[in-house]
């Protein structure tokens, strides 16, 4: 079909990996996508690594955003906005720019939740959230102050990794965690304060990191970074993607399985995100010349649902 783009051709075999377009951004390094669609644009944020080549610590102070009206057609083309949010935006946060995702609130306004130490790190982060009128910003800090702060009782998990859903009744479910520790509190409708206890969803199996919630044909699915268990790794250093099913946001889940294997950074941090009738999984690699665990590069592949609603591995391409 003339429609077939780039990334489907490497999908079914039919073309030249040459063409691909992963990683998506070679000038820097980026990490931890999140994925947005407003009216035909395709929105990727993301955090940036800025390590020297050899140091092995995340140094990480910004985040940038990206954007396509075609990944389809033309997978390489990413309009680079630039930094869109620092962590000067939050008076009380002193390092650790983490993964983010960007939500419009019912309000129509854009809430970018983050994760971030405070001033002084007692090793626990915290999720602030930043507000504008436009995906691309300005940002503003929305509280002054963290919406999840690192003296929250959180039996050791980290507060990292926010991914926030509004359900069609309006409901909106704020997920987060690490170290095995998934945790999850309702959002009142200023998306700016939880409604409700902390709570530790069920069913997803090894979690450790970088939950993402979506839902397809009345299914909620439950994407998330694991570094353990059946058919997930050959070494317990690297991190797949599992995911999980559920009847509603707040769970039970069932764990399903492996949805993208092993990548050649030891993290990983999913997206999935439909545009204009395809799905797309937007991830993380060391792909990009010089890369590696603290230089990572953002990259996109189709994902493929079975007529059953469950999950396709997703082929990863490179080049
Ligand atoms: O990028 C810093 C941290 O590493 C993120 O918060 C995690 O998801 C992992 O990618």
């Amino acid at each position: 079909a003339a429609s077939v783009g780039v990334l489907e051709w490497k999908v079914w075999g039919e073309g030249s990996a040459s063409q691909a377009g992963n990683p998506i951004v070679t000038d820097i390094y980026t990490a931890d996508p999140a994925t947005l669609v407003v009216g035909d644009t395709f929105y990727i944020f993301s955090g940036r690594d800025e390590a020297a080549a050899g140091q092995d610590a995340f140094v990480m102070d910004e985040w940038h955003a990206f954007s396509s009206t075609a990944p389809e057609s033309d997978p390489a083309a990413w309009t680079d906005h630039g930094a869109r949010l620092s962590l000067d935006v939050f008076d009380w946060a002193g390092a650790n720019a983490w993964a983010s995702e960007v939500v419009e609130g019912p309000d129509g306004r854009y809430y970018w939740f983050v994760s971030v130490d405070g001033a002084t790190d007692n090793g626990w982060m915290n999720i602030g959230v930043a507000v504008a009128d436009d995906p691309l910003g300005p940002y503003e800090d929305a509280i002054g102050g963290p919406l999840v702060s690192d003296s929250t009782p959180n039996s050791s998990a980290l507060n990292i990794d926010p991914t926030v859903f509004i359900d069609d009744d309006g409901q909106i479910y704020l997920y987060w965690g690490s170290y095995w520790q998934p945790r999850m509190a309702k959002l009142n409708q200023d998306m700016t304060s939880l409604a409700g206890a902390v709570t530790t969803p069920s069913g997803l199996t090894d979690f450790w990191e970088a939950p993402w919630l979506f839902e397809r044909d009345g299914v909620y699915y439950m994407a998330y970074a694991s570094n353990g268990g059946s058919g997930c790794v050959t070494s317990s250093a690297y991190a797949c993607i599992r995911y999980a099913t559920a009847s509603s946001p707040a769970g039970p889940w069932t764990h399903r399985g492996v949805v993208l294997g092993q990548v050649t950074s030891t993290t990983n941090h999913p997206a999935i995100e439909e545009f204009d009738g395809r799905w797309w999984m937007v991830y993380h690699t060391a792909d990009a010349p010089g890369g590696g665990n603290f230089r990572r590069s953002v990259a996109i592949d189709p994902v493929h649902f079975n007529a059953d609603g469950t999950m396709q591995q997703v082929v990863q391409t490179t080049g």
